[in-house]
C-alpha cells in the first residue's frame, strides 16, 4: 500500500491570468516585505508574490502578504463620502466638496467657540510617509491644534521614549543582518514567528548556518519560546526587575565592558548603586525567574562577544514600558553591544509604517525628529513650510490615551480619526463608546465603512487603501521601501494624500505654503528638510536626502541615514559610540521597579494577557474578510491552562464569560499548556471582546496602556445563549 503524497492530488495553483506584476511593500506588519501584485487583463489585482531580490524578504511572504490582493475589494469597502447630522441618523451620500467643506467649517466653528485645541486629530502607523508628512503640515501649520497624536501611543510610544531617554534620539540602531553576526539573542515579549514571520525566517536562517543561544522572555509558551534554548516565563509586568538583576550580575561579577562605559556613557555609578538591590535571589521572588537562571543568562549575554536584544509589545505595553526599554538599552550599553555587528538594542516595530509616522508625522513634535520644545527646530520648520514659528505650540499636546479623557471632560469637541479603530483597539471600550457619543463632530477616514468607530461618525471620508496609492513605508531596520500604485482607488475613494491636500485648501494660510500633489515630490521635499546639522553639532541621523522613489525602487529599499551623494544607507547607528546627546554620551538610567499593576486576587484570580495571532491583523477590517486568513480563527477565544479548566469544569471549546472590573466578554475556551495556570490569553482582534475587559493603566513617560496586565475571573455560561450572542456579534 502506498502512503503519502503519491496517492494525493498534486498541489494545484490556478492560473490567475496575471498580465503584469507591480511593485509594492506589504501593508500589514513592520517587517517591510517587498511584494509584487499581479494584475489581470481587466486591471484587477488578483494575486501577490514576494520579490526575490529584495534584501528584507528574499522572495518570502507570510499568510497575510500572500492573501493581500483580496483586500482591495473586500466586503465593507466604502466608495463615496457620507454625512449625517447625528450619529443615529441614516448616512447621506455626499460629494467630496460637501464632506470636506462641512468638516473644515465645523473645525473652524469649534475652534472659534472653544479654542484651538478643542479639535483633536488621531492618526496611525498605516499611511504612507508622504501622507504623514503632509498631514503633519496641515495639522501643525494650518489647523493649529496641539491635540494631535497617533495610534502609535498604543504600540511604539514606549520604545520611542526609551530610545530618547537612553540615546538622546529615536531610531532602532540595529538591522536584520545582525542575526548573522550575533552570538546571543535575548527576546522580550515578542512572538516573532507569528507577528513578524519573515523577520523570524531571517533569524532561523542565521541559526541554521551558525548556532547561538536564543533566549525568550514571555509569560506564555509561545511559538517563539518553543524554538528557544532558554524560555524565561516571567511574571507579567516585571521585566524591569529581571533586567536590573541581569545588570546586577554583570556589574558585580566584573563582566561589564568598563572601557566602553567610560568612553561612551554617563550614569554608571548611579545604575550600579541601584541594581545592588536587585540581587538574583531577591529579583527571583518578584519576576519568577530562578536566581540561577538569571546568573546564567547574564553571564551568557555579557561574555558572548556580540549579543543583541529584541523586544515588542510584552515590554512596550506595560506601566513600566519606557523603563523596560531603557533597561534593555542599559544592558546593551554596559556590555558594549550597540552599533556593532550582532550587538544591538533592536525594537521590533509594529505596523507597516509605525516608523514613518515617528519620523515624519509631526504628531508628538515636528517633522524629521524635531521637537516643539526646541526653538531652533520650530524656526527651521516654520521657515521651510512658510508658517510663523509662533503658530506652533511650545510643547507637545495630549497623547492619544489622554485625548479620550479630555473629550469626556468636555475639553475636546471634535475628533478626526485617520486609519485607526479605537472602538476595538483602546482599553475599556465601553468608555470609548460613551466618549465618542459626546462629540459634536467625529470624522472617520478609512477604506472600510464597517469599521466600528464609524458608528459614531458624522462624516465618513472613504480612503484609498495600500497599493491604490503611491509612497513609502519605513520598516523595523530603518529601511524605506516603496509602494507603487497598482490599481486606481475603488469607486470615489481617494488617497489620504489627496484628502489632506484638499482639506489644506480650506484653511487660511494655505496660500503661503506648498502642498505638492505627487508623492514623489513630497518625498524630495522631506529629503531637503532632513539635511543639515543635528542639535549637538553632528550630522542628523534621520537624513534621507540621498534617496528618491527611483533609487528606493532600484535597491528594493534603502536604510536611513542616506545622505546626498551617498549610494548606500547605514546599516547601524552609533557605530562610533557618539550619541545624539549634547556631550555625545548615552545615559545609563537607574530605574526602580514599582508594583502598580492590577494583579489577580481572590475575586479575579487570572492574569489577563492579550495580543495577536498570525492570521489576523488588528481589528480585522482586512483579515476578517479574507477567507484564507479568517478561517483559522473566525471567532473570539481565550487560551486557558488545562488544570485551571479542569478545576472550573470547563471543556475545550466551551463558551465562557470573562469578567473584569470594567466589563465582560464571551469567548470560546481553547484549553492549552501555552498559558500558566493563573493566566488567560485573548487575541485582541475581535470587537466587543478583550478590550471590554482591559484596564490600560498608562506608562508615565510614553502614555502607552498596559494592555497586557489585568485581572479577570472565568464564569460558566449557558452554551446555546452564548453561541447565539457570539454569532450575532461576529457580523463577519
Ligand atoms: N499577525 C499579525 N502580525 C502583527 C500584527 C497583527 O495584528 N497580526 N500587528 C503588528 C503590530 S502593530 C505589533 S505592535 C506587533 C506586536 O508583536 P508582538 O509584541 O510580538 O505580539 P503580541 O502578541 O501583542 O505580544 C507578544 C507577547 O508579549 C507577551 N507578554 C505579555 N505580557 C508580558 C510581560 O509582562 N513581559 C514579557 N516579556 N512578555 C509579555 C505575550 O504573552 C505575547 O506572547 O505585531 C505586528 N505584527
Ligand atoms: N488588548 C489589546 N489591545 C491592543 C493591543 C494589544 O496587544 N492588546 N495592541 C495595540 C497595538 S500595538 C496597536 S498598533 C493598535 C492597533 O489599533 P488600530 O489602529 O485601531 O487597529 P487597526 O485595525 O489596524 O486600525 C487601522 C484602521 O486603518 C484602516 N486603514 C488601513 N489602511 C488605510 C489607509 O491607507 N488609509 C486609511 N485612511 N485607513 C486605512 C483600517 O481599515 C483600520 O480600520 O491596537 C492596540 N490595542
Ligand atoms: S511578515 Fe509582515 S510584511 Fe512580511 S508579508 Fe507578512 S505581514 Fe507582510
Ligand atoms: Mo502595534
Amino acid at each position: 500500500m502506498l502512503f503519502g503524497r503519491r496517492k494525493k492530488n498534486p498541489i494545484y495553483l490556478p492560473d490567475k491570468g496575471v498580465q503584469e506584476w507591480k511593485y509594492a511593500t506589504c501593508g500589514y506588519c513592520s517587517t517591510g516585505c517587498a511584494i509584487e501584485v499581479g494584475i489581470n487583463a481587466a486591471g484587477e489585482a488578483v494575486t501577490t508574490r514576494g520579490v526575490a531580490d529584495a534584501p528584507v524578504n528574499q522572495g518570502k511572504l507570510c499568510i497575510k502578504g500572500i492573501t493581500e490582493a483580496s483586500i482591495f475589494t473586500a466586503e465593507g469597502r466604502a466608495n463615496q463620502p457620507m454625512l449625517r447630522q447625528r450619529h443615529w441618523d441614516d448616512w447621506q451620500p455626499g460629494s467630496w466638496d460637501a464632506a470636506l467643506d462641512h468638516s473644515a467649517t465645523e473645525f473652524k466653528r469649534i475652534q472659534a467657540e472653544y479654542g484651538r485645541d478643542a479639535v483633536a486629530v488621531v492618526s496611525t502607523g498605516q499611511l504612507l510617509t508622504e501622507e504623514f508628512y503632509t498631514h503633519g503640515k496641515l495639522v501643525r501649520g494650518l489647523i493649529g491644534t496641539n491635540n494631535y497624536c497617533g495610534n502609535t501611543t498604543l504600540c511604539m510610544a514606549s520604545a520611542v521614549s526609551g530610545y530618547k531617554r537612553s540615546f538622546g534620539a529615536d531610531g532602532p540602531p540595529g538591522c536584520y543582518e545582525d542575526f548573522e553576526h550575533t552570538q546571543c539573542l535575548l527576546a522580550f515579549g515578542s512572538n516573532l514567528p507569528e507577528q513578524h514571520p519573515v523577520i523570524y525566517w531571517r533569524l532561523k536562517e542565521a541559526l541554521e548556518k551558525r548556532k547561538f543561544p536564543l533566549i525568550v522572555v514571555d509569560p506564555r509558551v509561545t511559538m517563539f519560546s518553543q524554538f528557544a534554548d532558554i524560555h524565561m516565563p516571567i511574571v507579567p509586568g516585571t521585566d524591569l526587575v529581571l533586567l536590573n538583576a541581569l545588570a546586577h550580575v554583570i556589574l558585580e561579577e566584573g563582566l561589564a565592558d568598563e572601557e566602553y562605559i567610560l568612553a561612551h556613557c554617563n550614569g554608571r555609578d548611579e545604575l550600579h548603586e541601584l541594581v545592588k538591590r536587585y540581587d538574583p535571589p531577591s529579583a527571583a521572588k518578584i519576576c519568577g525567574i530562578s536566581a540561577d537562571q538569571i546568573r546564567q543568562v547574564a553571564r551568557l549575554y555579557a561574555c558572548a562577544g556580540a549579543a543583541m536584544s529584541i523586544w515588542t509589545m510584552g515590554i512596550n505595553q506595560s506601566t513600566h514600558g519606557s523603563d523596560g526599554v531603557a533597561a534593555i538599552n542599559n544592558l546593551n550599553l554596559i556590555t558594549g553591544n550597540i552599533g556593532k555587528p550582532g550587538g544591538t538594542s533592536l525594537s521590533i516595530t509594529g505596523q507597516c509604517n509605525a516608523m514613518g509616522t515617528r519620523e515624519w508625522g509631526s504628531t508628538t513634535g515636528l517633522a524629521g525628529h524635531r521637537a516643539l520644545e526646541n526653538p531652533e527646530h520650530r524656526a527651521e520648520v516654520g521657515e521651510f513650510w512658510g508658517v510663523d514659528p509662533d503658530f506652533f505650540p511650545r510643547q507637545r499636546g495630549l497623547a492619544m490615551t489622554d485625548i479620550f479623557p479630555a473629550i469626556e471632560a468636555g475639553e475636546i469637541k471634535a475628533l478626526w480619526l485617520v486609519a485607526t479603530n479605537p472602538m476595538t483597539s483602546m482599553p475599556n471600550t465601553a468608555r470609548i463608546r460613551k466618549t465618542l457619543e459626546k462629540l459634536e463632530l467625529l470624522i472617520v477616514q478609512d477604506p472600510y465603512q464597517d469599521v466600528e468607530t464609524a458608528q459614531y461618525a458624522h462624516v465618513f471620508l472613504p480612503a484609498a487603501i495600500w497599493a491604490e496609492k503611491e509612497g513609502t513605508f519605513t520598516n523595523t531596520e530603518r529601511r524605506v521601501n516603496l509602494v507603487t500604485q497598482v490599481k486606481p482607488p475603488l469607486g470615489d475613494s481617494r488617497s489620504d494624500l489627496w484628502i489632506f491636500n484638499q482639506m489644506a485648501k480650506r484653511f487660511p494660510g494655505y496660500e503661503n505654503m506648498s502642498f505638492p500633489e505627487a508623492a514623489s515630490e513630497v518625498f524630495l521635499e522631506m529629503g531637503r528638510l532632513s539635511k543639515g546639522e543635528a542639535a549637538h553639532g553632528g550630522q542628523r541621523y534621520l537624513d534621507i536626502s540621498g534617496m528618491s522613489h527611483a533609487s528606493i525602487l532600484a535597491a528594493r529599499g534603502q536604510q536611513w541615514p542616506l545622505r546626498e551623494g551617498e549610494s548606500e544607507g547605514a546599516r547601524r547607528l552609533y557605530c562610533d559610540g557618539v550619541y545624539p546627546y549634547a556631550d555625545g554620551k548615552a545615559k545609563l538610567l537607574a530605574m526602580d521597579w514599582q508594583d502598580i499593576n492590577e494583579r489577580p486576587d481572590a475575586e479575579f484570580p487570572f492574569w489577563l494577557n492579550s495580543g495577536r495571532v498570525v492570521e489576523h491583523f488588528h481589528t480585522r477590517t482586512r483579515t476578517g474578510k479574507v477567507g484564507n486568513c479568517n478561517k483559522f480563527s473566525p471567532t473570539a477565544y481565550m487560551e486557558v491552562n488545562p488544570d485551571a479548566a479542569a478545576e472550573l469544569g470547563i471543556e475545550h471549546l466551551d463558551y465562557v464569560r470573562l469578567v473584569s472590573r470594567r466589563g465582560d466578554a464571551i469567548v470560546l475556551a481553547q484549553v492549552t499548556q501555552r498559558v500558566p495556570r493563573n493566566m488567560v490569553f485573548v487575541p485582541f482582534h475581535f470587537h466587543d471582546c478583550v478590550n471590554r475587559l482591559t484596564l490600560g493603566l498608562l506608562d508615565p513617560y510614553s502614555r502607552q496602556p498596559a494592555f497586557k496586565q489585568g485581572a479577570v475571573r472565568i464564569e460558566k455560561v449557558d452554551q446555546l445563549a452564548a453561541g447565539q450572542l457570539n454569532l450575532a456579534l461576529r457580523a463577519y
